[in-house]
């Protein structure tokens, strides 16, 4: 019996061990390992100076004490007076003394706000190291970045960093519906507890808010974009203060999702109407009220007449109406509204592809001054690769504002390993040509191609309350690479993977090199097992789970697989060329000549701008449906390759997540084969070809797939 409990209680703590490791994301604080970093980090660490005591700086401090002394088993003292060398000191520009201030003059001009410092500096002789910025959330910021240098084992003898962030909206965008179902969410439910709150603060919200400020993220919109006028309600406006409070000291600022309709809704007015002076009065009391609870509560984030929501258009008014009105209630707060640029309508007969820069392109400089227009990154909807959405490069007198999506609704939800910073790199990295060559996204997201002071970083939140927040270990990296990348959109998705892995797992080359690869690779291995050379929308119907190429009977259109592929015994893909829609011409002469053009057009996109003979020759000389086909075993192949890989990795890392990530790496493998044998089965009614060799048979056929159903997939929309 004593042996069973004891059996029992091993167990228990090995496995609370471990499953601490899964919660702990990107900040393990791993013990330094090697000796000689240990000895080297050891010595130059000795007391933390602290000046200032705002909760943000005890929240600092704490946080470099645990650091430290998990990472090198060194309790440091905490002092308020520098004494002896190498301290490490704290605090923000104005608790600074005069000497200190005089020293850091010069670094103090480098950085913007919320930017830091963090600098080995001599004071009266002696050899110290300060953490400071022009606030206390920059200090805290500057914390993590010295906390991940000592995890990425990086030396800090002579440290000089000044660096701030490029953007000054880095946000999340929960889809969190109030009774905690969260839409194209994979990973539990919603974080918020509604129900309890006010009154039950739980760990989650502080470590939430803690793993945010670790990235530079400073913003969170707490619900869904189709959204529930009942938040806007004292009962709930309580308990999203509460929030607030908690986030504070992190630099968390909480936005709001603002349903169009809740004047009516809640305010028991008739209309919704922009323009009717009962609304705008209500908007203005809503805004005070929210202010009042809550001084620095973000703004709103508003999804109008899209996808069925409410909006401006249902009094015959636009999307300037609805968001200068709403701008107006704000403003005297400081508050901003992103107006989502996500609209399309199955009365529009229209390519989609090229409806919301039809509307929104004319609106160029109507808006007012604190409003900014949340563009997603192409012109469909997340899909795994589209090229940038042509809005980025034709609003030159409005700030846009970047909304990707971290939660994986088409890219294998929380199942499939996928590095999302890859794919938001490569959209951030495209040139629009606005100004000339050079104007990419990311200039334009960041402000500097035409000089906008608000700007800002949306993404689609993959939280929930799974044990692990994100349901995959590896979709925590998407979060992570999603922070760092609003921080700094230049910043390259290797070094961001390379980052993660070792702060997330463990610094042996051994194990960051291959696995790294894994990352780096996993990108285009979804999208040649989904959705290769171009082809998008092709996946089943609203759950969006799995490939459905032969969905045709949904009642709009553009929700149809068979509008995106246009498969038939000609060819296959979408003419958007001049020939076709002519979406191409809603991008700059330099790009639309690119991607007009069937020889130009880079063969990643081909079908998405092009419909293409099955014999068209690709660049390799293979045939399209050759090539297609090869495509999509290439996909499969390269999901073998990183099992292979992981399966040597046990020996790093603790066997729950070892095992977590290889059960999950056998379901993608299922599944990427899955998707190529539904596609090239069904595809194959229509080219009227042979597989070519080296593709694999399909184990199933084409009807099996078919009569596949899924009605509790998670993350539908409800
Ligand atoms: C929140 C896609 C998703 C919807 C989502 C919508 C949007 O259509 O499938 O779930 O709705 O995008 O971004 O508004």
């Amino acid at each position: 019996m004593a042996l069973v409990r004891f059996v029992f209680l091993f167990v228990l703590i090995s496995f609370s061990a471990s499953a601490q490791k899964d919660y702990k994301l990107w900040l393990q604080y791993n013990k330094v390992d090697n000796a000689e970093i240990a000895s080297e980090y050891k010595n130059s660490l000795n007391n933390i100076v602290s000046f200032g005591n705002s909760e943000t700086i005890k929240i600092s401090v704490k946080e470099l004490e645990t650091g430290v002394f998990s990472m090198l088993d060194k309790k440091t003292e905490v002092k308020t007076q520098i004494e002896g060398e190498n301290n490490l000191i704290i605090g923000s520009k104005s608790s600074l003394d005069s000497n200190l201030l005089k020293t850091l003059e010069a670094d103090f001009e480098k950085i913007n706000k919320e930017g830091f410092i963090i600098k080995s500096i001599a004071v009266k002789n002696k050899k110290q190291l300060i953490i400071t910025g022009k606030n206390d959330v920059a200090v805290l910021y500057g914390v993590f970045s010295f906390l991940r240098i000592l995890q990425t084992n990086k030396p800090i003898n002579n440290l000089n960093i000044a660096d701030s962030p490029k953007t000054n909206i880095r946000i999340l965008n929960h889809w969190d519906n109030l009774d905690r179902y969260v839409e194209r969410g994979y990973a539990g439910i919603s974080l918020w507890n509604w129900q309890k709150l006010p009154d039950f603060i739980d760990q989650r919200y502080i470590d939430y808010a803690r793993a945010n400020a670790s990235i530079g993220i400073n913003g969170t919109v707490l619900t869904n974009v189709n959204a529930n006028a009942l938040i806007l309600t004292p009962q709930y406006l309580e308990k999203v203060e509460a929030l607030a409070n908690v986030f504070r000291p992190y630099g968390i600022k909480v936005y709001l999702t603002a349903r169009f309709s809740a004047p009516i809704e809640i305010g028991n007015l008739k209309t919704a109407d922009p323009k009717d002076p009962e609304v705008i009065n209500w908007w203005k009391n809503k805004a005070a009220e929210i202010y009042k609870r809550i001084p620095d509560f973000g703004g709103f984030l508003v999804k109008a007449n899209s996808e069925g929501q409410p909006g401006p258009q249902n009094y015959g008014r636009d999307h300037v109406d609805g968001a200068n009105m709403l701008a107006d209630a704000v403003a005297p707060f400081g508050g901003v509204i992103m107006w989502r640029a996500f609209v399309y309508s199955e009365h529009d007969a229209n390519d989609r592809a090229k409806q919301a820069f039809a509307e929104f392109q004319p609106y160029d400089g109507k808006f007012k001054e604190n409003v900014i227009v949340q563009v997603k990154n192409g012109a469909i909807d997340f899909q795994p690769r589209e090229p940038f959405h042509p809005l980025f490069g034709a609003m030159p007198k409005t700030p846009l504002m970047m909304e990707f999506q971290i939660t994986q609704e088409y890219l294998g939800f929380s199942t499939h390993l996928v590095f999302l910073p890859k794919l938001f790199q490569e959209v951030l990295e495209s040139d629009t040509y606005q100004k000339g060559k050079g104007s990419t996204v990311a200039k334009a997201v960041d402000g500097t191609l035409y000089q906008h002071k608000l700007t800002g970083i949306a993404g689609v939140a993959n939280i929930g309350n799974d044990l692990n927040w994100t349901g995959h270990p590896f979709a925590q990296a998407n979060w992570y690479g999603f922070g760092r990348l609003a921080w700094n959109p230049y910043l390259d998705s290797e070094t961001i993977a390379d980052e993660w892995l070792r702060c997330t797992f463990s610094n042996d080359e051994n194990f960051i090199k291959p696995v790294k690869n894994i990352m780096i690779e996993s990108r285009e291995a979804v999208v040649n097992y989904m959705t290769p050379l171009g082809l998008h929308h092709i996946m089943d119907t609203g759950h969006h789970y799995g490939p459905g190429p032969w969905v045709s009977n949904l009642s709009r259109p553009e929700w149809n697989p068979t509008y995106y592929h246009k498969a038939d015994k000609n060819g296959i893909g979408f003419d958007r060329s001049k020939s076709g829609t002519n979406a191409t011409a809603q991008y700059a002469p330099e790009v639309e000549k690119l991607f007009d053009n069937l020889e130009t057009c880079p063969e990643k996109d081909l079908l998405w701008f092009h419909h293409v003979s099955w014999d068209y020759k690709l660049k390799n000389g293979q045939t399209l449906w050759n090539g297609l086909a090869l495509k999509y075993q290439e996909g499969v192949n390269q999901v073998a390759a990183m099992q292979n890989v992981w399966n040597k990795t046990e020996k790093y890392i603790d066997s729950e997540r070892f095992h977590e990530v290889q059960m999950l790496l056998e379901i993608q493998n299922k599944e990427a084969k899955w998707w190529r044998d539904a596609c090239l089965l069904y595809f194959q009614q229509f080219s009227g070809k042979e597989l070519p060799a080296g593709v694999e048979k399909p184990t199933q056929t084409l009807e099996y797939f078919k009569s596949l159903k899924f009605p509790f997939a998670p993350g539908n929309g409800k």
